[in-house]
């Protein structure tokens, strides 16, 4: 071997030795239980992790690897799901109900692996079974592997912020109710931060959550968009923040007075204190372009300068009370516009450490019609004459009662189709109110080959049951690069020569402007079966979902792994 060759190996051997000795392993027990929580005036049971509303918060480094053993207490099969961990070779960890494993059955627990390989930052877990998330959710924190820093100065402290939706009713039933009458879910009863609603809502704001900051100094706060079924506005009175990553990946830093959040994102800001000590309000606030109902109300929790608020004055007798709160100004509940322009500023980091690498070339290109739709019902499937169904391409995806990915890796048949379409039906104009609402059905996958490199377009439509709307579409298994986006239709001859080839920003979930179009691009190099769908819960529900399978590489390591032994029981 000559010289080059053989110090090159070496330096490979120490570069491995090094990673491995700094990877470190995590053990957490999840309990899913039920506990009553009283908000809103009234109090009811829902199914927690742990018994904590939000859950409890997963902390690890880049690089390591978490057990997680997942406890069934509760008296309903549940999965959860590592939501932005790629996972590599290994989707019998991911989660999604029926898609990689059939639900964990009460009495019963399930060991998962959550292998942090490629994310820096913050993302999330949540329940991946009906509307069971709504409650069983928490934080993935995930810092700079051991030696390596932030790529902005060390904050003097940090705080996770979780936007959340609570119903007063059971999100079981709403969902199992709206999808036997075919109508839409009830809209949910108040927005959350860190469980609390805050000072806006009835007998709450004695309990709003508060963070606590000293004068002068930097913080960094995690922002996770746990909600159902909104995008929020979130933001701090009178302060501006630093938006340095968003899906646990680095992005050039910009500086805004607030974001736009959707369900499934999570957003890492640099907050400055530098306003005049005092208490401001931390606010979020829906954003809301479609005509279905929504609940328009506000959470906040509070920004509290150290020294500016007396607590052991007020400790015994009004602990919380402060004076009125100026609520920070946001674009409209509609305002596409705005979402629109906030979703453009983002771009890659892209330097040494951070890299971007998206495909220049593409092998596979996908564009999928993003609809709600309708089906034509009868009396068995639900009370009316045609329901409420939402579709990719054209096909409402249905799930099985057998999990996709052991179909497949057991070779079963019947259990899914490999033809989801790449393209729609026909090229109508997909943003013209006549459109037909009928939607086919199907549980129809995308099947890839090892190390394709993929682009799909994903193009927003409108019908004339007035269904256009922004959706925040993910996909499980991969960050993708988002190289484009634009209002009205995409223009295949033209729109990919405006690409951003340079700096793309790399997320899990993006939102799918109203009436727009979106190019992501990825290559599918982690083989295994992967939900694709939209985060808004009552659109997934509806259907507006498929699958991607990549198919195993050549090699060992290129190929699935096998499944652990205690995969949860399909019952059929
Ligand atoms: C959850 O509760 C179980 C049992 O009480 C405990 O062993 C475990 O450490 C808890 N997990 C977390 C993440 O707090
Ligand atoms: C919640 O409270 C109700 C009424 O007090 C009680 O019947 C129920 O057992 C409680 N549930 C839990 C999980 O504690
Ligand atoms: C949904 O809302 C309707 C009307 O407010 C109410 O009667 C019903 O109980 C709600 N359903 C659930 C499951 O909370
Ligand atoms: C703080 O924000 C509120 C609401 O946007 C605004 O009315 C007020 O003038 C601001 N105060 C300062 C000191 O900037
Ligand atoms: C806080 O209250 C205590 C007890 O009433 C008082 O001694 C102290 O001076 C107060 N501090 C401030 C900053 O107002
Ligand atoms: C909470 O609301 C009650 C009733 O409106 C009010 O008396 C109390 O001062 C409020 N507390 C705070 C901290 O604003
Ligand atoms: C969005 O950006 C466009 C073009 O830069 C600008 O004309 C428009 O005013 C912006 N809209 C909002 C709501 O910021
Ligand atoms: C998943 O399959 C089970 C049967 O194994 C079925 O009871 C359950 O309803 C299915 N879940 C979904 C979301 O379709
Ligand atoms: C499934 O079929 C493929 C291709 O025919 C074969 O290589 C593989 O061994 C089969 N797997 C099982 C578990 O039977
Ligand atoms: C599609 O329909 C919309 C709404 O009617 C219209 O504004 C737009 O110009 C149409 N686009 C094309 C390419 O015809
Ligand atoms: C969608 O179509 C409806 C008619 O069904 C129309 O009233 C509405 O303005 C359209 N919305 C958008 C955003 O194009
Ligand atoms: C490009 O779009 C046109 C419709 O505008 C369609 O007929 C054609 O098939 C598309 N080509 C590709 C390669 O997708
Ligand atoms: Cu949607």
């Amino acid at each position: 071997m000559d010289l080059r060759k053989r110090s090159a190996r070496i330096v490979l051997l120490f570069f491995l030795l090094f990673c491995k000795a700094q990877a470190t392993v995590h053990y957490y027990d999840f309990v899913l239980k039920e506990k009553n929580f009283t908000k809103l005036c009234s109090t009811k049971s829902i199914l927690t992790v742990n018994g904590s509303f939000p859950g409890p918060t997963i902390s690890a480094r880049k690089g390591d690897i978490i057990y997680v053993t997942v406890h069934n207490d509760g008296t309903y099969g549940v999965t959860v799901h590592w939501h932005g961990v790629r996972q590599p070779n290994d989707p019998w960890s991911d989660g999604p109900e029926n898609i990689t494993q059939c639900p964990i059955p009460p009495g019963s627990s399930f060991t998962q692996r959550v292998n942090l390989v490629s994310e820096e930052g913050t993302l999330w877990w949540h329940a991946h079974s009906d509307w069971t998330r709504a409650t069983v959710h928490g934080a993935i924190v995930i810092h700079p592997p051991r030696g390596a820093s932030y790529p902005f100065p060390e904050p003097h402290g940090q705080e996770t912020l979780i936007i959340g939706e609570w119903y007063k009713g059971d999100v079981m039933k709403i969902i199992k109710d709206a999808l036997a009458s075919g109508g839409n879910p009830n809209a949910s009863d108040a927005y959350t931060i860190n469980g609390q609603p805050g000072d806006l809502y009835a007998c709450s704001n004695g309990t709003t959550h508060r963070f606590s900051v000293v004068p002068g100094k930097t913080y960094l706060i995690r922002i996770i968009n746990a909600a159902m079924n909104e995008n929020h506005y979130f933001g701090i009175t009178n302060h501006t923040l630093t938006l340095v990553g968003t899906d646990a990946a680095y992005i050039k830093p910009f500086t805004t007075p607030y974001l736009l959040i959707s369900p499934g994102q999570t957003m890492d800001v640099l907050l400055k204190a530098n306003q005049k000590p005092g208490l401001y309000y931390i606010a979020a606030s829906p954003f809301h372009d479609g005509a279905s109902p929504y609940d328009n109300t506000k959470a906040t929790a509070i920004l509290q300068y150290r020294g500016s608020f007396n607590t052991s004055h007020h400790r015994h007798r009004h602990r919380h009370q402060h004076p009125p709160l100026v609520f920070p100004d946001f674009p409209d509940h509609n305002d596409s516009s705005a979402a629109f322009n906030f979703t453009k500023r983002l771009r890659g980091l892209g330097t040494k450490s951070h890299p971007i690498n998206v495909p220049k070339k593409v092998n596979k290109r996908i564009y999928m019609t993003v609809a709600v739709n309708l089906l034509t019902c009868n009396a068995s499937t639900c009370d009316r004459t045609t329901k409420l169904a939402a579709s990719l391409n054209n096909v409402s995806f249905q799930i099985p009662s057998i999990d996709i990915l052991e179909a497949y890796y057991w070779n079963k048949t019947g259990v899914f189709t490999k033809d989801f379409p790449k393209e729609p039906p026909s090229y109508i104009n997909f943003t013209d109110p006549s459109n037909n609402v009928f939607t086919t059905t199907g549980t129809r996958v995308i099947m890839l080959n090892y190390n394709e490199s993929v682009e799909i377009v994903w193009q927003g439509t409108n019908n004339t049951l007035n269904t256009a709307e922004n959706h925040p579409m993910h996909l499980h298994g991969f960050s993708f690069y988002v190289v484009g986006q634009g209002l009205g239709i995409f223009k295949n001859k033209t729109h990919p020569k405006s690409y951003n080839l340079h700096d793309p920003p790399e997320v899990n979930t993006v939102n799918l402007p109203l009436n727009g179009w979106l190019a992501m691009r990825f290559v599918a190099n982690n083989p295994g079966v992967w939900f694709m769908h939209c985060h808004f819960e009552r659109h997934s529900s509806w259907g507006m979902d498929t699958v991607l399978i990549v198919k195993d590489g050549k090699t060992k390591e290129t190929s699935m792994l096998p499944p652990p032994k205690d995969m949860p029981p399909c019952s059929k």
